[in-house]
């Protein structure tokens, strides 16, 4: 006699895995969105466009497989070395994908804008899927009209209508991408949710608070630099420099009497305190990095995956001197 498991053999089926880059128009809710799959804050959110620099993987594993998520930064025309950074970063996000996924935002829809998306899916040689999202702002009569027009405009794999901000519709989405992805082992450990080290969350953290404090320009001429990060078992001790471009924009990001400052090392401190479960002193110092953005060698610093390479062959460089000293 068969034993009543035996039944249930037909039935299972072989883990899929892939990686799925997530691409959209800036402020189109590609990380808000990422940040909803994987469960936990992981990419940094603003109302303002433009706020992801770098592609961060986001990993989410299931009893039918593991989908390696990767955010990228907003699509736009580049106007400086940093906007053509970004820009080879979805270059470089896309490459060697098992799946692509275009993000609207379904309540602004615009031609022009579009065209840049559907320009991507044309060029891309795998499949797409069509993600509406922000629907909690679209008026229901108008969702379908514009699932209809897009699905005329390109073939895509499957148009999802979600809202990332309230997490509706991410089942049916999470479906279609396990349909697509080929029959692979998991590519992480499960328990994995990002390859972005706590150093570099933390520095995008800091860089989130001020962008929401701060106005005009000052957001996107600001970049964050973990110098120290010390782990004892009581604290984390980290210490950054923001760069800014000029001293005006010095000036204001220290505030008056440091109040700015202070206020979004605060703001900072506690959200990190709670996101990596320890008490956190965080010293924050303001320099002045002329028109970095323009500075190639510079930008190029500003990925943490090029500080990562930086930090373990310092590490290695000094596992191999010799022993010094001691007083
Ligand atoms: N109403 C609504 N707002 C949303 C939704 N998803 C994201 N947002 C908001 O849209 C803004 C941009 O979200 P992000 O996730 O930073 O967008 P992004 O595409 O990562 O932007 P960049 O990194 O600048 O390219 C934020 O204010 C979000 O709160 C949604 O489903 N509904
Ligand atoms: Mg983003």
């Amino acid at each position: 006699m068969t034993p009543p498991t035996a039944k249930a053999e037909p039935n299972k089926r072989a883990p899929r895995a892939g990686f799925v880059a997530i691409v959209g128009r800036p402020n189109a809710g590609k990380s808000t969105l990422l940040n909803r799959l994987v469960g936990q804050k992981i990419a940094i959110v603003t109302s303002k466009p433009q706020t992801t620099r770098n592609r961060i993987q986001g990993i989410v594993t299931q009893k039918r497989g593991q989908i390696v998520f990767i955010d990228t930064p907003g699509l736009h025309d580049p106007d400086s070395a940093l906007g053509r950074q970004m820009m080879r970063e979805v270059a470089a996000a896309i490459e060697g994908i098992d799946l692509l996924l275009l993000i609207v935002d379904a309540s602004r829809v615009s031609e022009q804008a579009d065209s840049m998306l559907l320009q991507k899916a044309q060029r891309y040689p795998g499949k797409t899927i069509l993600v509406l999202n922000k629907v909690d702002a679209v008026p229901k009569a108008q969702l379908l009209p514009m699932i209809d027009r897009f699905s005329k405009q390109f073939d895509f794999a499957a148009i999802v209508p979600i809202s990332a901000l309230k997490g509706t519709g991410l089942d049916p989405l999470i479906d279609e991408i396990f349909r697509i992805l080929p029959e692979n082992q998991p590519y992480f450990p499960e328990d994995q949710v990002t390859d972005q080290p706590e150093r570099f969350l933390a520095a995008e953290i800091i860089r989130e608070k001020a962008i929401r404090a701060l106005h005009h320009e000052l957001p996107y001429a600001l970049a964050v630099f973990v110098e120290k990060f010390e782990e004892t078992p009581r604290l984390l001790r980290i210490e950054v420099v923001l760069n800014v471009e000029r001293d005006t924009q010095k000036k204001i990001l220290i505030g008056h009497k440091g109040a700015m400052l202070k206020k979004i090392g605060t703001e900072a401190r506690k959200e990190l305190e709670s996101l990596l479960d320890t008490k956190v002193f965080l010293s924050l110092f303001v320099k002045v990095a002329k028109d970095w953005r323009e500075n190639p060698q510079r930008v190029r610093e500003l990925d943490w995956h090029f500080q990562l390479e930086g930090l373990s062959t310092a590490q290695a460089d000094q596992s191999e001197e010799p022993p010094t000293e001691t007083e």
